[in-house]
């Protein structure tokens, strides 16, 4: 396995629970998410339930009251999104509950060990000059990946004008509550301004404590997309926010530039590839992490039930298994180019199917 990210460990423990023996090199010295907020669906909280790591992951996250998007602080719609399975957190909970899991089900994590590529025999070479050999390999090295730019896998990638940058911050309810009564502060709210300028804050409380806020602008927008961020301009937007406004100031951030990453294929010989390696995404869906778990569980009963011809299973599972990932990467790279989140009610159609997906369903191909 390359990557101890999302997609890494949990394909990693899975496999192990499926009675592989696994090993995770993550080039990172350190075991530890970075990054703000997100919120995962029901495809990736049937994957998180299977490895057990249900329990620990909703400890410290939420469903929130309504999904809600205003238009110049006008409320267009506040999804109750019923039916729907949704949780918001923070990344390093995720990351937690998952390397928890993970070593629970004895896979073996190595920190500090770069993977610099792969051949379809199932070779594997580190920076460090040594090689591995394993009956399946997994790339789950991000949208950076080592080991599908060492197997010459063309790919190509699409950006959008758009982009975000993200924090976690406290949630300072009780004075949001002050300068603005009638809201409801536990909502995920989407503050568009379109007219005169583009400037939205997507407002997630990821549990009782603490926030994720993302901001986006186009990157055109030099203030907009400035960091540390241009306090006086976003709260003179944004003033009902000041108070986590005043936090995020405080914080370095990265501006983020929407893109979508579409390969040719994700497999070669006995050679998988998951998650922002094979199909990193514009995050209007919030799906980049949620399909690469369920990539990871899929792959990891595919490359289980195959009898002596992995790269075939490989193959097979990428024809079952890519028609829903890549929905939710071309309808989230249509929600960047068009901005149409901002109308409201958007949770439905083809942009809920891949929230709605049961990986873990063995009916879900079968046609009625
Ligand atoms: P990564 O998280 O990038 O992990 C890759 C791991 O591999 C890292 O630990 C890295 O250190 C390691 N690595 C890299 N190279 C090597 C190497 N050569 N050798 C060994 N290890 C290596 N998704 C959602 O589901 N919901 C959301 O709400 C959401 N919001 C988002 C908001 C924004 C603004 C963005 C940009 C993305 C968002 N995503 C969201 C997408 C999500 O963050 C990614 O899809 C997800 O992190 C991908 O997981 P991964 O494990 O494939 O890759
Ligand atoms: C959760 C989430 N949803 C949408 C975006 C976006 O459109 O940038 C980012 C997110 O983290």
């Amino acid at each position: 396995m390359s990557g101890g990210g999302f997609a890494g460990l949990t394909v990693a423990t899975a496999l192990a629970q499926m009675g592989w023996s696994v090993r995770v090199h993550e080039r990172a010295r350190e075991l530890r998410a970075e990054g703000a907020g997100i919120v995962l669906w029901n495809n990736s909280l049937q994957v998180l339930d299977r490895i057990g790591a249900g329990p620990d992951l909703a400890s410290r996250s939420m469903t929130p009251p309504a999904y809600e998007t205003r238009m110049n602080n006008v409320i267009q719609s506040q999804e109750t999104l019923e039916g729907v399975r949704w949780r918001t957190m923070t990344r390093p909970h995720l990351h937690a509950s998952l390397l928890t899991a993970a070593r629970e089900s004895g896979v073996e994590v190595i920190a500090g060990s770069e993977v610099v590529g792969a051949t379809a025999d199932g070779t594997v070479t580190f920076a460090s000059g040594e090689t591995a050999e394993a009956d399946l390999v997994v790339g789950a090295d991000g949208v950076g990946s080592a080991v599908r730019d060492s197997l010459g896998i063309p790919l190509k990638r699409e950006r959008s004008g758009d982009g975000i940058t993200r924090f976690l911050v406290p949630r300072r309810k009780a004075e949001l509550q002050a300068l603005e009564p009638d809201t409801e502060w536990d909502n995920v709210i989407d503050f568009w301004n379109l007219d005169p300028r583009v400037l939205r804050i997507l407002y997630t409380p990821a549990n009782d404590e603490e926030l994720y806020i993302a901001l986006m602008s186009p990157s055109a927008d030099a203030d907009g997309s400035r960091v540390p961020i241009d306090l006086e301009l976003w709260t003179s937007v944004f003033p009902q926010l000041a108070p986590v406004l005043e936090d995020a100031a405080r914080i370095p951030g990265r501006y983020y530039g929407y893109q979508t990453t579409r390969l040719d294929r994700w497999t070669e010989g006995k050679v998988a590839l998951i998650g922002d390696s094979a199909h990193a995404m514009c995050p209007a869906l919030a799906q980049g992490a949620g399909t690469a778990m369920q990539n990871a569980w899929t792959l990891a009963a595919a490359a289980t039930a195959a009898t002596d011809d992995m790269p075939e299973a490989l193959r097979e599972w990428e024809r079952l298994e890519r028609p829903i990932t890549d929905l939710a990467q071309d309808r989230s790279q249509w929600y960047a180019d068009t901005r149409e989140m901002a109308k409201g009610n958007q949770f439905v159609g083809d942009s809920i199917r891949t929230a709605l997906y049961n990986p873990t369903d063995p009916q879900r191909h079968e046609v009625t």
